[in-house]
């Protein structure tokens, strides 16, 4: 696909965020938008907040457990780019008014304390992990009814938006599959387990390695790699309390602004 083509795109999806207002599916007008176009698309949108001053700070992986995959209608587990524009600090209270239509996902979030790229076995994506933390991520699709094919995921970043950390802990024990838990205002609306993460939250961190390396990018020490959701994501709605409790490794917690 021409340049031009490409960075109208990204420029559209780049404005729907920041207005925070839906746009239409690009394969409604493109249906040939091919997934390296995609990643292009996506790549140009995330230039366009980094020329805004954000800084990149790691990676997500997205629809990497069936129950994300069966919500969206996607097969495919893709990845997006984070930056530091995203975070959430733990216990505060985010403006609702940011997002189009946001969802929270239970996620397990690695810090890393070495560089992974390219083909690597989990026990050298486990020796590159400085700690590991409970974790959510908001997502928020910049299409209209949260609705999109693969290649226009892709182009939206993953619907990456927000991500909230709990504290690190060290990732020398076993978290392949401790249970999770979802509450919204005290409420438990999502159970699960950290091995939806593709039978284990490294093979996550394995597939990142790859599918960023396949970019021509790496993930550096010091990024935050999100594993994916475990759980399908409940919509978020104003004056909320959302809290993910990972059996082990503790809680985050964040509010929705009334
Ligand atoms: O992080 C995720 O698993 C979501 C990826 C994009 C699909 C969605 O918006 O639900
Ligand atoms: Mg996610």
């Amino acid at each position: 696909m021409a340049m031009d083509k490409l960075e109208r795109y990204a420029e559209i999806l780049d404005g729907a965020a920041f207005h925070a207002c839906a746009t239409p599916q690009l394969m409604h007008t493109d249906p040939e938008l091919s997934v390296a176009d995609a990643y292009q698309i996506q790549k140009l949108s995330v230039d366009c907040r980094l020329a805004r001053g954000e800084r990149r700070i790691g990676v997500k992986m997205g629809l990497t457990s069936r129950a994300k995959m069966q919500q969206v209608g996607v097969e495919e587990v893709v990845w997006g780019r984070l930056t530091d524009a995203m975070l959430i600090e733990e216990g505060t209270a985010l403006s609702f008014a940011r997002f189009v239509h946001p969802r929270v996902e239970p996620e397990v979030a690695f810090l890393m304390k070495a560089p992974l790229s390219g083909k690597v076995t989990a026990a050298a994506a486990l020796a590159a992990v400085e700690a590991i933390a409970p974790a959510m991520e908001i997502i928020d699709s910049r299409y209209e009814n949260f609705k999109f094919a693969l290649s226009d995921v892709i182009a939206d970043n993953a619907s990456a938006s927000g991500l909230v950390i709990g504290s690190w802990n060290d990732p020398s024990m076993d978290f392949s599959n401790l249970g999770v838990i979802l509450e919204i205002d005290g409420q438990v609306l999502e159970v699960g387990s950290t091995a939806a993460i593709l039978g284990h939250p490294l093979r996550s961190l394995v597939a990142a390695a790859r599918l960023v390396a396949a970019a021509g990018e790496d993930i550096a020490a010091g990024d935050i790699v999100m594993a994916g959701g475990i759980t399908a994501a409940p919509n978020l709605a104003p004056g909320q309390t959302i809290r993910t409790t990972i059996q082990g490794i503790g809680a985050v917690m964040f509010q929705v602004e009334v």
